[in-house]
């Protein structure tokens, strides 16, 4: 074994100043400043040679203040015990990062490439090899074309890390967009990426193009496990582990409730089921403090209406505790199915029976049935004048909102408004 190696603590799109989404502001330990300084310390005690920082640490410049203080603090406190910080800007910080590179004017703080322009630095920490690490920043809050456009980086037997805040995909969009191929093209034996928020340790042609993901994450729509990344060099090969220093996890969670008689044992049930995830999860992620679960209810079942209250009182509400994680919903969507047998009502023309029938069609998403395109359709018409109302505007920044809602989401509200209407019917004619 070679003890010729360099260790890295890898992470971006930490977006210092921003709240995580539906869950309580006041636990503390849930804070992005909380999971960042438990970053820093996991760096120190695990002795790493560098810490690399994919951009977008910092969240917008109006909360600067609140932002800068725990950022300065956290590198400061690397800097004393010796690690480099390699760093680019994102689109979100391109002109606090260059401010506190300037403010902090330190020898091991490396912002890579700030204007624009690609920039490399070698570093040969104590414990390993020389590695050289190639970067770019954001110039401005967009950018709309490849920075790989014009980069340059010579060919070396020094292993090389690329660091880049970037879109990569398609090639498209407004936030530095790259090809994964053209990423695979460089002389590069690793890319540290910025920027998407789902982490991902993507290899393209053998090459590691790892995004670390938000260090905590941020909405509903950041599900799984999130942290930090421990990247180790040996030589031109790199590996990289997740470390999941999140505090918070989002999950989507199924609850059937086909057994359950009454609204009590809907209770229980969902109670059950909140408790015996924060067991579960808890004793795999010890950082672990709260779960917010999306619950998804599934089932047949005639307690359609009682579920709906239930549920309704229990968001934001409950919060289950095993040990020294809590469990909260944040939302729930239902998906249950009635008891009565649909196709038998709808041999009749009365409402109840005409009602059944364009339930019938909804569920086996009849794209042909005229009926249920005419009614989809104007749903659609519907929800999009609420969402594009002014008033809503403020909602279109989280990325769980900021897309009306879909056609399969339609067709599965109108399916259980469907079900609530129909017991009501029924109820009318017995
Ligand atoms: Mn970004």
């Amino acid at each position: 074994m070679s003890a010729d190696f360099c260790q890295i603590l890898c992470t971006g799109d930490v977006h210092l100043g921003r709240r995580p989404s539906r869950v309580p502001v006041e636990d503390d330990e849930l804070s992005v400043r909380h999971v960042w300084e438990r970053f820093v310390k996991t760096a120190i005690n695990r002795e790493v040679d560098v810490v690399a920082l994919t951009g977008d640490i910092v969240d917008s410049e109006n909360q600067m203040y609140e932002a800068l203080g725990p950022l300065e603090r956290g590198v400061q406190r690397l800097l004393d015990d010796g690690i480099e910080i390699v760093a680019v800007a994102g689109n979100h910080d391109h002109s606090a990062f260059p401010r506190l590179a300037r403010a902090l004017d330190a020898e091991g703080f490396h912002l890579l490439g700030p204007g624009g322009a690609w920039e490399e630095v070698q570093i040969a920490p104590e414990s390993g090899e020389t590695v050289r690490f190639v970067g770019w920043s954001f110039p401005q809050p967009t950018v709309l074309t490849s920075p790989l456009a014009d980069v340059e980086i010579a060919e070396t037997d020094e292993p090389t890390i690329g660091v880049l805040h970037c879109e990569a995909g398609s090639g498209e969009g407004q936030y530095a967009p790259v090809q994964r191929d053209a990423l695979a093209r460089t002389p590069v034996d690793a890319w540290l990426l910025g920027h998407i928020h789902a982490p991902t340790d993507y290899r393209e042609a053998g090459q590691l193009q790892l995004y670390p993901g938000s260090l905590q994450p941020l909405d509903p729509g950041e599900p799984g496990p999130h942290g930090a990344w421990l990247v180790e060099v040996a030589d031109q090969d790199v590996t990289a582990e997740q470390i999941p220093l999140a505090t918070l996890r989002y999950q989507e969670t199924a609850v059937d409730v086909s057994d359950c008689e009454t609204r009590d044992d809907v209770e229980e049930t969902v109670l059950n089921t909140l408790r015996d995830g924060a067991a579960e999860v808890g004793e795999q992620y010890p950082n672990l403090r709260h779960v917010a679960h999306r619950l998804r209810v599934e089932g047949r079942t005639h307690l359609h209406r009682e579920i709906e209250e239930t549920l309704r009182e229990m968001v934001g509400a409950v919060r289950r505790e095993v040990d020294e994680v809590a469990a909260t919903i944040e939302r729930f969507r239902l998906e249950t199915r009635p008891d009565h047998d649909l196709d038998e009502l709808a041999r009749t023309d009365d409402p109840p029976g005409v009602l059944a029938e364009l339930l019938l069609t909804l569920e086996r998403e009849d794209a042909a049935d005229e009926r249920a395109r005419r009614v989809l359709r104007e749903a659609s018409k519907a929800t999009r004048q609420v969402h594009e109302s002014s008033r809503y505007e403020p909602l279109r920044r989280d990325s769980e909102t900021r897309d009306p809602p879909g056609r399969e989401d339609l067709r599965s509200m109108l399916y259980q408004q469907g079900l609530l209407l129909l017991d009501e019917l029924l109820a009318g004619r017995d």
